[in-house]
């Protein structure tokens, strides 16, 4: 694997250049979530420039929110992205940087990059769950990512959850998003008087402070039933987990202990994405490479 990606998340954006399948160099900065979708797409140009001021090869991207078949992309969660809708962002990437960029969902590139190399190649059938800023989804059926023609297909953060009592950023009531994000377990901790970042929320956990205990086991629950609604579903094999909250240490091994109470039909295998961090630029370069059908 070698070339650029580009991830465009909720908390931060990261460009970088694979040479050989490794990482040869990579520059990230913060997701301004205020900025216009115009000013968002030119710092990231600026990033890509940066990153290889003379590109050769395709881009691939992985972005946060939904990406339609014709290739204009939106925030589903509103709250988390205000200003991002019907943006034509692989038009206007390819317009700046003068090459062929094709843009995925983030959670989607991850689960293809998984699906095919990681922690799910041996799987026939599995999702990846990243539990970040929000929480989003991507799902591989033999060989075959699943992709709408909407953009919305993978959306499991806007699936509901039994745990939340919270109008969702999408509108929806009591969403799986708007209790296991990063962002839900940051914004329930202020509210229980206690404002600090999602990372000190784990802290606390792992230091055991009853009321972090309370939000990261809210959190895991939420995720193992959603596995095991998936499974139900769709009779799948596998969950990848990802994101910053679902890699933080602990996290995974909850969800496990969680979905080990599910009757056994429905205790979905569970795994840590091979390629950690990195699933969502590499499966964004490998598929922009390949261009499945
Ligand atoms: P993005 O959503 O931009 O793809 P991440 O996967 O890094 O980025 O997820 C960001 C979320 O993860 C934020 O809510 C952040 O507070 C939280 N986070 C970052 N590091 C940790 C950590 N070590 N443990 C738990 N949560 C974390
Ligand atoms: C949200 C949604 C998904 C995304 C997921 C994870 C928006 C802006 N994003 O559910 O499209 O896949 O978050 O994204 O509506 P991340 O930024 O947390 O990595």
């Amino acid at each position: 694997l070698s070339g650029a990606a580009l991830d465009i998340g909720g908390t931060k954006i990261a460009a970088v250049r694979f040479e050989n399948g490794e990482v040869a160099e990579r520059l990230t900065e913060p997701t301004n979530r205020a900025m216009s979708g115009t000013d968002l797409v030119r710092s990231c140009e600026q990033l890509l420039l940066r990153l290889d001021a003379e590109p050769e090869g395709p881009l691939g991207v992985a972005a946060t929110g939904r990406v339609t078949n014709s290739g204009l992309w939106s925030a589903v969660n509103t709250g988390t992205l205000p200003n991002i809708e019907n943006l034509p962002l692989a038009e206007m990437l390819s317009g700046a940087l003068a090459r062929p960029v094709h843009v995925l969902n983030d959670a989607a590139a991850a689960a293809w990059a998984e699906a095919r190399w990681g922690a799910a190649a041996e799987a026939a059938s599995m999702v990846y769950v990243t539990i970040s800023t929000g929480v989003g989804g991507g799902f591989v059926f033999g060989g075959t990512l699943l992709r709408s023609e909407n953009g919305l297909a993978g959306h499991v953060g806007f699936m509901s959850a039994r745990e939340s009592d919270q109008i969702c950023g999408c509108g929806r009531f009591g969403t799986v998003e708007s209790v296991a994000s990063g962002l839900a377990i940051a914004e329930r901790a202020k509210a229980l008087g206690h404002p600090v970042t999602t990372k000190e929320v784990f802290e606390q956990w792992r230091a055991g402070t009853p009321w972090a205990e309370e939000l990261v086991h809210d959190s895991a629950r939420t995720i193992a039933d959603l596995g095991a609604s998936l499974r139900a579903g769709l009779g799948l094999d596998c969950m990848v987990l990802g994101g910053s909250v679902g890699l933080s240490g602990g996290y995974h091994d909850l969800v496990a202990s969680y979905l080990a109470s599910e009757p056994s039909m429905f205790r979905i295998k569970t795994a840590i994405a091979a390629f950690r961090h990195d699933s969502p630029l590499i499966g964004a370069l490998l598929f922009a490479e390949e261009r499945p059908k």
